[in-house]
């Protein structure tokens, strides 16, 4: 079996969620710590962006593509359920999760109080305008996670492992952590999940 190469920083979200997933299979890869648009990146991303996979002839990019591929292509446990509806709710929470947990969090929140030019300060307006819309995917997880503690049924899938370094990504900002404290079934997945060998193994070394 040729090498699995994950390609895309530590830092990332979805970086994470993807060697989550690799951790939880014991499949074995290597990292590439590239950063979005470094020319490595942009050979397979066509916008440059963070994960991407080659094994062998086969690069990938767009993380559940990729999620995909190395649940289908390696053995150990499932993390991608295959009966039609646990397949389709993974599908509903992975694509929520992408389209509003990491833009409100992630993009509209973190990365503006990391990235900002310095001369003028972090954009205070475009975060604190983030903080309720946090607040609503706050609490649509919550219901989602009161039954199992788990997004779809009663086990740890790919929908769990896509928003997870979302959550404990937000967790480490205040603002964000006072919104998801207020939430006792987040606060319980981040603490289970955050224990897992494949979360402490995946730590990213502080941003210099
Ligand atoms: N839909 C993409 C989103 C990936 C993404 O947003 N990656 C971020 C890093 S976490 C990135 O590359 N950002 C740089 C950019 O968008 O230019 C996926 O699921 O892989």
């Amino acid at each position: 079996m040729p090498n699995l190469e994950i390609i895309g920083t530590p830092h990332s979200n979805y970086v994470r969620s993807i060697r989550l997933l690799c951790e939880e299979k014991s499949v074995p890869y290597t990292l590439t710590p590239s950063r979005p648009h470094a020319p490595e990146v942009n050979a397979i991303h066509p916008a440059g962006q963070i994960p991407c996979l080659r094994h062998g002839d086969v690069a990938l990019f767009e993380s559940k593509a990729i999620a995909t591929y190395i649940d289908k292509t390696f053995p150990g446990p499932k993390f991608l359920p295959e009966a039609t509806l646990p397949a389709a709710l993974c599908e509903q929470w992975v694509s929520y999760g992408n389209a509003k947990v990491d833009r409100w969090i992630m993009r509209e929140f973190v990365v503006p109080s990391i990235f900002f030019d310095k001369a003028k300060g972090p954009d205070t307006a475009k975060i604190e305008a983030a903080l309720p819309e946090i607040d609503q995917c706050a609490r649509v997880l919550n219901n989602a996670l009161a039954t199992t503690g788990h997004l779809v049924g009663n086990q740890l899938t790919y929908a769990d492992m896509n928003v997870l370094p979302m959550l404990s990504i937000g967790a480490l900002y205040p603002a964000c952590k006072a919104i998801l404290d207020q939430y006792p079934h987040i606060t319980a997945f981040i603490a289970k999940l955050t224990a897992r060998p494949s979360y402490t193994n995946t730590a990213p070394l502080p941003r210099a």
